[in-house]
């Protein structure tokens, strides 16, 4: 499952969108108080693999939303939170909407400032992380080398050096062995992040769901650039309201303002593309469920997304694609035509399969 965290500056619409996205609207509101929320992930496929096999279950994948109340004591108040140290990836809500009722912390709206306050606290507080780890690393190395420590020095030296330009390290996007040293460390810039540009009412219909128009407008357009972040630009009290539309008049709502996809499909798909995830299907008539994994993931370690069992008694893969199941009708009718290939645990799990693993317990 993903994990996602918000943040942002107090009252930029962190809650607003956590609302949205888990549909939990009797969230606390105290200081230090923790959301955690489940999020279904929308699929069109997963819709038609349930009309055609009828089960009694229907299970979405899902996304797991972590929402602090008042970041004020900094980012780095955010790493002593389970749900921000193990997010997979970071969604940052900037304040773009104008309501003179809502208080601004800094008491106007400039919604480039804001991201970029926001983003200095994560290098900020990365840096210290940084710092502290050199400090250790050189110490263990006065007592003796080792390729493996000195290697580790390399990697946190350049990190530090690129915090120190005010650089976010996602921009280095590390990968392999680089990436998993680092893992332990909490390193909030390091994680991928999307940006939510959280447009004022009046906004919406001139933007629409063009980020580069919502970026130009709003002044982003260089930050976004050299932070390597994807973003998006939709309304959070907006969304909200529509979301809680009977789905007929939700989507005539959102055509008026030119949109073709709610705000909730477009936070998520994007995240899901940020990520390189994808989905996978299991089917039957008890249950059609949708699961999600890591584009590149062999099928065996994608069975671990099921079950650990599964994962260790792994024999084979069952596969038949999304496409050839809705072309042809039905699985037996693909398996007359040599559609449904046995695959072994090194088979790449693609978008769109729907697999049966075999396995022994
Ligand atoms: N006009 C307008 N108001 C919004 C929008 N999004 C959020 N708000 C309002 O702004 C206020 C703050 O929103 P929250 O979602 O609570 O903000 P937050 O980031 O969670 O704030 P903290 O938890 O205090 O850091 C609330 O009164 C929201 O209703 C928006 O898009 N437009
Ligand atoms: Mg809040």
């Amino acid at each position: 499952m993903l994990r996602a965290a918000l943040i942002g500056l107090p009252s930029s619409g962190k809650t607003t969108l956590f609302q949205l996205m888990t549909s939990i609207h009797d969230t606390p509101r105290g200081k230090g108080d923790v959301n955690i929320g489940i999020s279904k992930v929308p699929d069109e496929r997963l819709d038609k693999l349930t009309a055609m096999y009828n089960p009694r279950k229907r299970v979405p994948a899902t996304v797991e939303f972590t929402d602090i109340v008042a970041t004020r004591g900094g980012a780095q108040a955010l790493v002593d939170v389970a749900g921000y140290r193990n997010a997979d990836a970071l969604v940052h809500v900037v304040r773009a909407f104008r309501d003179p009722a809502v208080a601004h912390p800094a008491g106007s709206i400039d919604p480039a400032r804001d991201a970029q306050t926001m983003e200095d606290e994560l290098i900020l507080a990365d840096l210290g992380v940084a710092e502290r780890r050199l400090e250790r690393i050189e110490k263990d190395l006065k007592k003796g080398k080792s390729a493996e420590l000195q290697k580790e020095r390399d990697l946190v030296q350049r990190c530090k050096e690129t915090l120190e330009h005010g650089t976010p390290l996602r921009a280095l996007q590390l990968a392999g062995d680089d990436l998993k040293m680092l893992r332990g460390f909490q390193l909030l810039s390091a994680k991928p992040l999307l940006l939510v540009i959280n447009l004022d009412e009046n906004d919406v219909a001139e933007v629409g769901a063009d980020v580069a128009r919502a970026a130009e407008k709003t002044g982003l357009r260089s930050l976004l650039a050299h932070a390597s972040t994807r973003a998006i630009a939709l309304c959070a009290s907006i969304e909200l309201e529509i979301s809680q539309l009977a789905a007929d008049d939700a989507t005539a709502f959102l055509a008026d303002l030119g949109l073709s996809e709610s705000g909730l499909d477009r936070v998520i798909r994007t995240s899901y593309d940020l990520l390189g995830y994808i989905s996978f299907f299991t089917v039957g008539e008890d249950e059609c469920r949708a699961w999600s994994t890591a584009r590149g993931t062999p099928a065996q370690l994608a069975a671990g997304e099921i079950h650990t069992d599964i994962q260790r008694g792994f024999i084979r893969a069952e596969i038949v694609a999304y496409d050839a199941l809705m072309a042809r009708g039905s699985m037996a009718a693909c398996r007359e035509h040599g559609e449904v290939r046995l695959e072994g645990k090194e088979y790449v799990v693609q978008d769109g399969d729907i697999i049966n693993f075999r396995f022994a317990t």
